[in-house]
């Protein structure tokens, strides 16, 4: 059996003052990301930052990023559409225009630590559109049971394609504990075929992707979901939670994918090419 290991180098909100070692440039996300595919992984999910490590959905930056990526390897690139609390919806869907092979799709509003997570209902059907229409595979990510509602919703509406791809996101204040008990409850919920993958933050991160890995999931690592490698331990980099997510694999007994394999694994639409004149 194999599993699908993506790294998730540098999320909405951590910065350097947190971790120096945390990825902000392009050179240093897509250095992170190189390094990851060398460990196992076959998916990037990637933020953007500014030159003041803000989050940004700056389409120069995302196409540097990208660039630079593929320089390096043939990872498959999952650009997150959820950018970062203070960057306007209008402008984080612009993001797939650069046509990665996934992108997350957020399908509810809700409250993110002390902010919001702005995902009103009409942008969200006009982005899922939108990746249909440029065969961008839509990583669902779910904090709460409602947002798994939201997503059958749209699948019914006829603007998401199955198998339906989740990411069921644990421990955010706002969405749901992360808790076994939550865990297993979505993922007894998810529509036949669904293919999907823990994000727990922080602590939970490890317990809760080994428990995924056990029952039938794929797993994420890096440091968008915690920063330290133990309590107390800042992590140097991203290179050892891929190392450990892909031990925990080896350990359950499980491959690891490569890049054809997790194309297949997740039957990723084929990526429509831009019309040339
Ligand atoms: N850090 C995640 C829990 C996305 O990438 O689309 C939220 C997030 C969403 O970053
Ligand atoms: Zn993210």
């Amino acid at each position: 059996m194999s599993v699908v290991i993506t790294v998730a180098p540098t999320g909405p909100i951590a910065t350097k003052a947190d971790n120096p070692s945390l990825p902000t440039t392009p050179e240093e996300i897509a250095k992170a990301a190189g390094d990851a595919y060398s460990l196992g992984a076959s998916v990037a999910h990637v933020h953007l930052r500014d030159e003041q490590e803000r989050p940004t959905a700056d389409l120069r930056i995302g196409r540097r990023v990208m660039d630079m990526i593929a320089d390096r390897c043939p990872i498959l690139v999952q650009l997150s559409t959820g950018v970062g609390l203070s960057v306007p919806f209008e402008e984080r869907e612009q993001l797939v225009e650069l046509r990665p092979r996934m992108a997350t799709l957020n399908p509810c509003s809700m409250s993110f630590g002390e902010g919001e997570f702005r995902n009103p209902p009409a942008g969200v059907r006009r982005l899922a559109a939108r990746m249909r229409e440029l065969g961008v595979k839509p990583e669902l990510e779910i904090y709460d049971t409602g947002h798994l509602d939201a997503c059958l919703r749209l699948r019914d509406e006829g603007l998401l394609d199955e198998p339906l791809q989740f990411s069921i996101v644990l421990g955010v204040r706002g969405g749901m504990a992360a808790t076994p008990e939550n865990l297993l409850t979505m993922v007894r919920r998810l529509p036949e075929g669904a293919i999907w993958q823990v994000i727990a933050v922080g602590r939970a991160s490890l317990p809760l992707t080994a428990v995924g890995l056990a029952i039938g999931g794929n797993a994420r690592a890096g440091m968008e979901d915690t920063i330290h490698l133990a309590k107390g331990k800042l992590t140097d980099g991203n290179d050892p939670l891929v190392q450990r997510a892909v031990g925990l694999a080896h350990d359950l007994g499980m491959e690891v994918a490569g890049t054809d394999g997790t194309e297949k694994l997740l039957q990723l639409p084929r990526p429509i090419e831009p019309a040339t004149s």
